[in-house]
């Protein structure tokens, strides 16, 4: 579809409509052009489809604001605390040698990588905010590389929608869409402000995907799984799956 008639279905099938009716026109529409998020069901329904079929059509490539280096955020808040187990102690003393990302799924070749592997890819920084649902945000130069390259070496097979994003946090793992996950901002960082990427921000590995909200920036990743299917990793949460800024 072209940019002008997704603009035209816009206007006409999601924007100009309103009331209950309408919103079930609006689902329907979504439906048809693949625009229904996984949580649809859930309770926030055809105000979710709205949003993130509205976001869809109208962003799809848009990119996240980046800002100058003067405006990067002179003490970032690290929410929460980094893991505490033995297990994280030891890599972490090891300078995460033994850190290993695992790639599989829907995938045509599943891969392991080192951080040293990671870092030997074409590097990617910007400059984005990171917003926290809870009010807070802060401006940091990060650094990695997109997630993008790192799924085309695998190789991602065609009925791909969706890559699930593990931490070692067990609590912690969340999932984007295809437009969100090969989308050039969208990055698997390493650095933060010209040095490593610190525990408390999810050193070794986090990713950074600077159009959505906080809680979609999972710290200590340590797994991607490509799938068509959210059903198996679904994460009950009471923000919703889509989080779109
Ligand atoms: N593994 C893990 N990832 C996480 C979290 C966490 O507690 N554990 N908190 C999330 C939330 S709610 C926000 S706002 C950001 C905070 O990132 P920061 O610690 O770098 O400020 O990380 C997100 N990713
Ligand atoms: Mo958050």
């Amino acid at each position: 579809m072209s940019s002008l008639s997704r603009r035209k279905l816009i206007t006409a099938g999601l924007v100009s409509t309103t009331g209950a009716g309408a919103l079930a026109a609006a689902a329907r529409i979504a439906d048809r052009y693949g625009l229904i998020p996984p949580d649809y069901g859930g309770i926030y329904g055809p105000g979710e489809t709205l949003t993130y079929g509205t976001q869809r059509l109208l962003t799809r490539t848009s990119l996240a604001r980046e800002f100058s280096p003067s405006q990067i955020s002179k003490s970032p808040f690290a929410n929460g605390r980094p893991p505490t187990d033995d297990a994280f102690k030891s890599l972490q003393a090891g300078g995460f040698a033994d850190w290993r990302l695992e790639v599989n799924g829907m995938v045509a070749r599943p891969r392991s990588f080192s951080l040293a592997d990671l870092k030997s890819f074409p590097a990617s920084s910007q400059i984005t905010q990171l917003t926290c649902e809870e009010g807070w945000c802060f401006i940091a130069e990060w650094t990695g590389v997109t997630l993008r390259h790192v799924l085309q070496l695998a190789g991602i097979l065609p009925q791909a929608r969706y890559v699930v994003y593990f931490s070692i946090q067990q609590r912690w793992w969340h999932s984007i869409d295809m437009d969100d996950a090969l989308h050039p901002q969208t990055l698997l960082t390493y650095g933060m402000n010209g040095a490593e990427l610190p525990v408390g921000h999810g050193g070794p590995l986090r990713v950074r995907v600077p159009r959505q909200l906080g809680y979609k920036n999972v710290k200590f990743v340590n797994r991607l799984v490509v799938t068509d299917n959210l059903d198996k990793y679904w994460r009950k949460s009471s923000y919703s799956w889509y989080a779109g800024i």
